[in-house]
């Protein structure tokens, strides 16, 4: 498995083949992450795919009631994902429905990177993060294009790691929101639509090595 704080959004096969952009960047990187799109597109077995080649972080953005949520982690992590996303804003009980068992780890959104984020959840992000610790999540998702909140939740987060997207396409800088607090970067268009998707990632690496 290959280390290292990029972890790829793949939510796009227009360019590359899922399993074959995974297989070209996996020494790069740490880990891919998955979302709706790949998996509406391709089955859930797309993640027992990947997890062939590299760790896989299933991002489904679970927002249900704990009963519902729990059933979609367990499909999760029999398909063999090696961590699930799910929203802290629905409350406790239904983040403790994804962390079922010790074996799942659990990322829970606390703020987010697009202009909507500012309207409602950004606002909340302690309350968030309280609950995210509580229910004993292992990650949590705080935004790599906002360092203001990123260097604030990060003062904040004890050993929780910290993943942030928003990186390129959204604005963010690999190194400035390592500098700020993200334990692991998320990136996806960036690398998804580029022509040379090795090179971007091989750069980006060498760009944040002195933090890895
Ligand atoms: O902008 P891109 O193309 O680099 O893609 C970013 C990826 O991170 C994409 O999969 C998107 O769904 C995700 N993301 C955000 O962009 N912003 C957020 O606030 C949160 C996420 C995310 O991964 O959260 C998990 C819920």
């Amino acid at each position: 498995m290959g280390e290292g704080k990029i972890v790829v959004a793949i939510d796009s096969e227009l360019k590359h083949n899922a399993v074959d952009l995974a297989r070209s960047v996996s020494d790069y990187i740490y880990a891919v992450k998955v979302n709706w799109p790949l998996i509406l597109e391709r089955g859930i077995g797309i993640v027992k795919e990947l997890s062939s080649i590299t760790r896989v972080i299933c991002d489904l953005k679970l927002a249900d009631i704990p009963n519902t949520n729990r059933l979609i982690a367990e499909k999760i992590i029999s398909a063999g994902g090696f961590a699930i996303i799910a929203h802290a804003f629905c409350g406790m009980d239904s983040l403790k429905a994804v962390k079922f068992t010790e074996k799942v780890r659990l990322i829970s959104v606390i703020a987010m990177t697009h202009p909507g984020g500012d309207e409602y959840i950004n606002g909340h992000w302690e309350k968030l993060l309280k609950t995210a610790t509580e229910a004993g999540s292992y990650g949590i998702i705080a935004p790599g294009n906002n360092p203001v909140i990123l260097s604030r939740v990060k003062k904040s987060a004890g050993e929780l790691k910290i993943f942030s997207p928003g990186i390129g396409t959204q604005g963010g800088d690999p190194v400035t929101a390592i500098k700020n607090g993200a334990d692991f970067i998320i990136v996806g268009r960036t690398v998804y639509d580029s022509d040379d998707p090795v090179s971007v990632v091989s750069e980006m690496r060498s760009r944040i090595g002195s933090y890895d």
